[in-house]
Formats: structure tokens, sequence, C-alpha cells
């Protein structure tokens, strides 16, 4: 099987595409209707350079939504279970968003400007619409939009020293979560402590397609003794960090909970998310299932393109969303939403793969 892709203005491409097209990217996935590069040598050499070295990854998939006006702040806080009221004007929050029966419809980064400014950065689902329509409907002062901005990831374990060469000492001073507005050539940007890996770094919301390529090619320039490399979020990596993706481990049938998301859904007293009663009552009732980690012990499996069944005693106990080989555990390591009654460290079950059948084991933490 071998397809093309047939472009179209449709498909967006991004301020990096040059660039990431010249690094040779080899397969591409399609989120918020975009593409997102998912490998350039190959996912296992990509894993191993991604934890030596530092890759620049082109993530402006991960689209951002503006909430821009009086009521930016009380939008914010409809949408999200969990605490606004004490965030500062530097910070960033994983925020959980749901609809009104406390289901998931987006796990996104917000980016507070000021209590009259937002961005929300989406993972894969058309949040800008439910934000828009939460805002009409509640007959809100605030604008809802997608600015031209795309954030450019620098992530392992050189991403300091890369980004101090570009940006300046400052960077170094940057908390987990945090940011700060960096000076480059005649503009800057928000600069964070952040992105989708556990091997550290940054993300630059590059605001202004034609400062892409410029910064692009400055990291490049400025890291090669560094090795640094075209990189993406890596499957291997983000498995055994536990950092969930949107549409694969969890849908809009998950609750926050569930997706094990229960530490960023700490409601302040008064909190009007829409979704605040659904939750309160799961709170009371307990979950009918949560996310594990599972490993997947025997030979290199295929990436799951469907739900992998979960069994017990021949009963359908749950599902695995995600995984993939990982050569520093030396198993395959997993995602998966395990039923009630099943769910604790060290339980065995069996997994319908493509492969077959295999054990498995359900563990209590991620493996990084
Ligand atoms: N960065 C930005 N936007 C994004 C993502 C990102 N949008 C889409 C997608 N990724 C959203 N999903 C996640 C999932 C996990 C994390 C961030 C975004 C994450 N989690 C950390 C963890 O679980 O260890 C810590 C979260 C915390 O402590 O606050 O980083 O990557 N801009």
């Amino acid at each position: 099987m071998a397809y093309t892709i047939s472009h179209s203005r449709r498909l967006r491409s991004t301020p990096f595409t040059r660039g990431v097209e010249a690094a040779g990217v080899t397969s591409y996935t399609v989120y918020n209707r975009m593409l997102l590069p998912t490998v350039f040598e190959s996912v296992e050499f990509d894993y191993r350079h991604l934890k030596q070295h530092v890759q620049v990854w082109d993530v402006s998939v991960e689209r951002q939504i503006e909430l821009n006006g009086p009521d930016a702040s009380r939008l914010m806080q409809l949408l999200t279970p969990r605490d606004l009221s004490k965030m500062q004007s530097d910070q960033c929050f994983y925020v959980p968003i749901t609809d009104e029966d406390g289901k998931m419809l987006n796990d996104p980064v917000a980016i507070k400007h000021d209590d009259t400014r937002w961005w929300v950065s989406i993972a894969d689902s058309d949040l800008l619409l439910w934000i828009k329509g939460l805002a009409v409907g509640k007959g809100l002062d605030v604008r809802v939009s997608e600015p031209d901005v795309s954030p450019l990831a620098v992530q392992g374990p050189k991403a300091d020293d890369l980004m101090e060469r570009v940006f300046g000492d400052l960077v170094r001073d940057i908390r987990f979560f945090r940011y700060k507005r960096l000076a480059f050539g005649d503009t800057s940007f928000i600069v964070a402590r952040s992105g989708y890996s556990k091997q550290g770094g940054f993300e630059i919301y590059v605001e202004g397609s034609e400062h892409g390529m410029p910064l692009w090619d400055a990291l490049f320039a400025a890291g090669k003794d560094l090795n640094v490399r075209p990189g993406c979020p890596n499957l291997i990596e983000r498995i055994e960090g536990g950092l969930l993706s949107y549409g694969n481990d969890m849908t809009m049938d998950n609750s926050p909970l569930e997706c094990g998301l229960g530490k960023f859904c700490k409601p302040a007293e008064g909190n009007d998310h829409i979704g605040h009663a659904a939750m309160t009552r799961e709170l009371a009732e307990g979950s009918a299932r949560q996310i594990r980690a599972i490993s997947i012990p025997g030979a290199p499996l295929v990436p799951a393109r469907a739900a992998w069944p979960l069994m017990r005693d021949g009963v359908r106990v749950g599902q695995v969303t995600s995984a993939a080989w990982s050569p520093d555990f030396d198993t395959n390591v997993a995602i998966g939403m395990v039923d009630a009654g099943h769910w604790e460290d060290g339980t065995e079950l069996t997994v319908h793969t493509p492969e077959g059948e295999r054990n498995a084991q359900v563990r209590e933490k991620f493996w990084i």
C-alpha cells in the first residue's frame, strides 16, 4: 500500500512546512485538518535521538484559539473544571475541557496573557465551534478567533543549550509551564517551558507566519554541534511518559476522571464550569473505567489502528488504545482504558491484537 496526499487549500500548510519537507519528513498524520509529522528517520531512531540530543518540532497543528474581551476569563472558567482563579499572567495550564455531561471535548494548554486575553492551544477536535457557541449562547462580551500563531517545540536534554544561543540566557530562568516574552530579530515571541515529551524543553508561540522559517533556520544554524535534528511527538516516548492523545486514548465518551486527569479538576468555590454537576456526581459515585499503563511482553507489535479488546476470563474489561515497542524497557508499552474492578497494579489480562492474543499486565505507573 502506498498513498499520496492530494493537497489543497483545506489542508493548510504551516510556517515551517518548507523546512520540515527539506529535512526529510517520511510520515505524517492528520491533526486539526492539517499535517503533523510523525517520522523523520524512523520512530526508533527519532526516539533515541530525542532522549540524547535536541529536536525542533513543527507542532503548528496545536492551533491557538484566542479569547479576547472583558468576559474572556469568565468564558475560560466555563470551559474547564480546573480552578483558574489563582492563575498568573505568565502561566500555562493543562486544562481538560468538557461538555455539559462532563465528557472530554479536548485537552489543551491554556496560556493566560491577562484577565481579558487567553490562548487555548488545542488538541485534535473542533473546539473553536464549541467556544464560539458558548460565548454567543451565554451572551458574553468576548471575541473568539484563531490568530496567526504556530507553536514550534524544542525538546530534548540539550534544549536549554540550544535555546540560550537563540534567545539568550533568560530562557534558563523560565519555570515549568511558565513563559517569558523574548526577542527574536525585530519581533518577540512567547517562550514557555512545556512540550509533548518528558525530555524537557520549550514551546515557542510564533506570531506571524513570516517569522517561521527565519526562526527554524536560526535554531538549526545555532545547534549544529549539539546534533540538533527535526523531530515530532514520538509515539514510543509519549506512551512511556503517559502523555495522552485526544481521539486515541480518550474521546467524547470519556470523563477527565476516567482519563486520570482528576488532579486538573479541583473546582473552586462557586465554579461555574459547564460540566460541574456531572463531574460532582461522578466524584461521588466513582468512575466506571480508568486509563492505565499496560505492558504487553513479547515481540514488537504494530501501532494500534483500532482499539484492541482487553479480556479477563473471556469477558471484555477494557481496551488498549495506543501501543509501541520500547527499546529502553524491552517490552511493548501501551495505554488502555480498564473497567472498575480490573485496574489494580499487576492485574493479568489478555489483549486481542491484530497479531493474535497476548498477555498484558496493568501497571500503576507509566514508565517515565
Ligand atoms: N503543547 C501545546 N499545545 C498542545 C499540546 C502541547 N495542544 C495539544 C496537546 N499537546 C494537548 N495535550 C497535552 C497533553 C499533555 C501535556 C500537554 C498537552 C503535558 N502534560 C504534562 C504531563 O502530563 O506530564 C504536565 C502537565 C502539567 O503538569 O500541567 O505537558 O504539548 N502548547
